[in-house]
């Protein structure tokens, strides 16, 4: 095999998770990574790092290197050497907290002046996290939209709890890179599926299934599937996933 067939085959990319503290950096790449997610909330000291395989296209094997600085960073004296070489930057907050996203201005103009120097310029993506949250939203869609076309650096909304987004969000995002599209087959792999949580109060034996149907239609919502299928939350509840 050449060189290039070679590389078409493997890659690897570097992508770096930023932001305030507490906007969940770190359970999104864990939830990315190891499909889990926890409650408990431990301050990153620096930085951690994931890694992750994932095919696209043509490309057989892609190696993710997932940077998770923590939130303490920017005004350390590190962060540059932890950008340094990304091929995708994204800027986290927490869609209930309002100073998470006001603080994000700080984080993009300091991550572009570090890149200020590159040829090649990385990538970038803001992500709104804990949309599961919605009930507690403060930072308004307009908001976020409108800060997103001024600086001009695409929003998503993303949940490390239900693993809602993240998976074909990673996926669009190294697509870009590599310049290439999702594929149809792509897609087929990250199927969206339907997930309700139904309260433990209730059991199949107790509710007539009309009931337990209608409960499940309210309360359902879409995540996107893994390859492990690893994105379901973990919860006391018993879950009910509709295809
Ligand atoms: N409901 C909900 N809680 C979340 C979500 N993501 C993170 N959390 C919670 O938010 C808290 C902080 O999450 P972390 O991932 O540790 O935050 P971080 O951005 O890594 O913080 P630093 O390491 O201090 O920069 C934890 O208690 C998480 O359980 C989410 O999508 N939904
Ligand atoms: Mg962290």
């Amino acid at each position: 095999m050449s060189d290039s067939e070679e590389e078409l085959f493997e890659k690897r990319l570097k992508f770096v998770l930023v932001g305030d503290t507490g906007a969940g950096k770190t359970s999104i790449a864990t939830r990315y990574c190891n499909g889990e997610f926890t409650r408990h909330y431990t301050p990153t000291a620096g930085v951690d790092f994931f890694l992750k395989n994932i095919s696209l296209g043509d490309y057989k094997s892609i190696t993710l290197h997932i940077w998770d600085v923590g939130g303490l960073s920017l005004h350390g004296n590190m962060l540059d050497k932890y950008i340094f070489g990304a091929h995708v930057i994204l800027f986290v907050y927490d869609v209930t907290n309002a100073s998470s996203f006001e603080i994000l201005g700080e984080w993009i103009e300091t991550v572009k002046k570090v890149n200020e120097v590159l040829e090649a310029q990385p990538v970038l993506a803001i992500i709104g996290n804990k949309c599961d949250m919605e009930h507690q939203r403060s930072v308004k869609r307009d908001k976020s939209h409108m800060f997103a076309a001024e600086s001009g650096i695409p929003c998503h909304d993303v949940s490390a709890r239900t693993g809602e987004s993240i998976t074909m969000r990673v996926a669009s995002l190294a697509a870009e890179v590599l310049g290439i599209c999702v594929t149809k087959a792509d897609r087929g792999f990250y199927k969206p599926i339907v997930q309700s949580v139904i309260d433990d109060t209730l059991t199949s034996k107790q509710v007539p299934s009309t009931a337990l149907k209608k409960c499940a239609k309210k309360h359902a919502k879409k995540i996107h599937k893994t390859e492990s299928n690893s994105e379901l939350p973990p919860s006391k509840s018993s879950i009910c996933s509709l295809q």
